[in-house]
């Protein structure tokens, strides 16, 4: 199995993020996370770790507004270039203002572009955001392309994450959708499929793909209703105009085990089934475990495993692009309990 990783990653380190109440904390989303993954694989006799292609902006232009791909490019040194704004520390970007619902102008400013286009507090932009977001899409695109060329699955071992990130907006540690940009690229090969196991719900992919048939999206997370991102993710968004029924969210509540996650992973896996698409996308976040500092699922390392083993009886040509997972020490192992029934297969 490929597996695809860019050193890049280490040039994004978000210093902090804003939790909810308010308290600046330490950014969970670390580089420790890719390299405890990257050691893991390595330890692993079937995988074969490379480094992406450049696969250049088109294919994320493709579902990224170009507006929102500018200012994620030039946003950092046009804070770091503003006339000295004293007191303030420019290791990172974050705003404080947010456009209420309607007013959604596009201001000249900076911080007026930051608000619209940054959509809550924990996905800051640091001085090594936009080279680390472009290898991590590349990381997924390449594992795209192994599809392409006939190959039965791929790992995107990417960092930061993506599934957050809409058309034109980033959030939750995400800038670029990593899994989104690889879909919209195979589905111009062949019908293509999305599952999100990731705990938090993937409205970022869901925004993307709302109003298309040839992708179809399937989320299962922690209910928005209590979880984060809160304002999508309900099991009543199922795609507007011709991709109506063409998404589906199965939030689920806390405490979810693996058995009650495994039975719903089999009505997802029906849905799959009856699409009939020619590649599956599958955004992976180890936060689902039963560890995870910032989940509230019960699922078991022995839960991921046989999650895997079920995704992988598909049968499909598969890509699995890394998303969450925040408990680092158990990282390694639970994405290894994954990918085991896909290398095995
Ligand atoms: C990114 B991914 C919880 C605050 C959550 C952002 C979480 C982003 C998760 N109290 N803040 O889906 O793992
Ligand atoms: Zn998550």
């Amino acid at each position: 199995m490929n597996v695809y990783y860019s050193t890049d990653h280490l040039q994004h380190q978000p210093p902090f993020e804003i939790f909810d109440g308010g308290d600046k904390i330490p950014n969970f989303e670390v580089p420790e996370r890719a390299e405890r993954i990257l050691a893991a694989v390595k330890s692993a006799p079937w995988a074969n770790i490379l480094p992406p292609a450049d696969f250049g902006l088109d294919p994320i232009l493709a579902v990224h507004d170009r507006g929102y791909i500018e200012f994620l490019r030039s946003a950092f040194a046009e804070w770091q270039a503003r006339p000295a704004d004293e007191g303030i520390e420019k290791i990172a970007l974050l705003p404080a203002t947010f456009p209420p619902g309607r007013w959604r102008r596009t201001p000249k400013s900076l911080l007026g572009r930051a608000g619209l286009y940054m959509a809550d507090l924990a996905a800051p932009i640091t001085g090594g955001t936009w080279q680390a977001s472009l290898s991590s899409a590349n990381c997924a695109l390449a594992g795209a392309s192994d599809l392409l060329l006939g190959e039965k699955i791929a790992f995107a071992l990417c960092r930061p994450p993506g599934h957050h990130a809409g058309k034109d907006y980033c959030a939750g540690y995400c800038y670029i959708n990593n899994s989104a940009v690889a879909a919209n690229r195979l589905s111009a090969h062949g019908k293509t499929a999305i599952l999100d196991i990731d705990y938090h719900a993937g409205n970022g992919t869901q925004d993307i793909f709302y109003h298309r048939s040839d992708v179809l999206s399937i989320s299962i997370h922690a209910d928005p209703d209590f979880e984060y991102p809160y304002f999508a993710g309900c099991a009543d968004e199922t795609g507007e105009g011709a991709g109506l029924g063409f998404h589906h969210n199965f939030p689920l509540p806390a405490g979810t085990d693996s058995q009650a996650y495994l039975a719903t992973l089999h009505t997802a896996l029906d849905l799959i089934s009856s699409f009939d698409p020619r590649f599956l996308v599958i955004p992976a976040g180890m936060d689902l475990f039963a560890g995870d500092p910032l989940g509230k699922f019960a699922v078991t390392t022995t839960g991921i495993r046989q999650i895997g083993h079920e995704i992988a009886s598909l049968g499909l040509p598969s890509l699995v692009v890394m998303e969450g997972g925040y408990n680092n020490a158990a990282l390694g192992e639970n994405v290894l309990a994954l990918l085991q029934n896909f290398a095995n297969r």
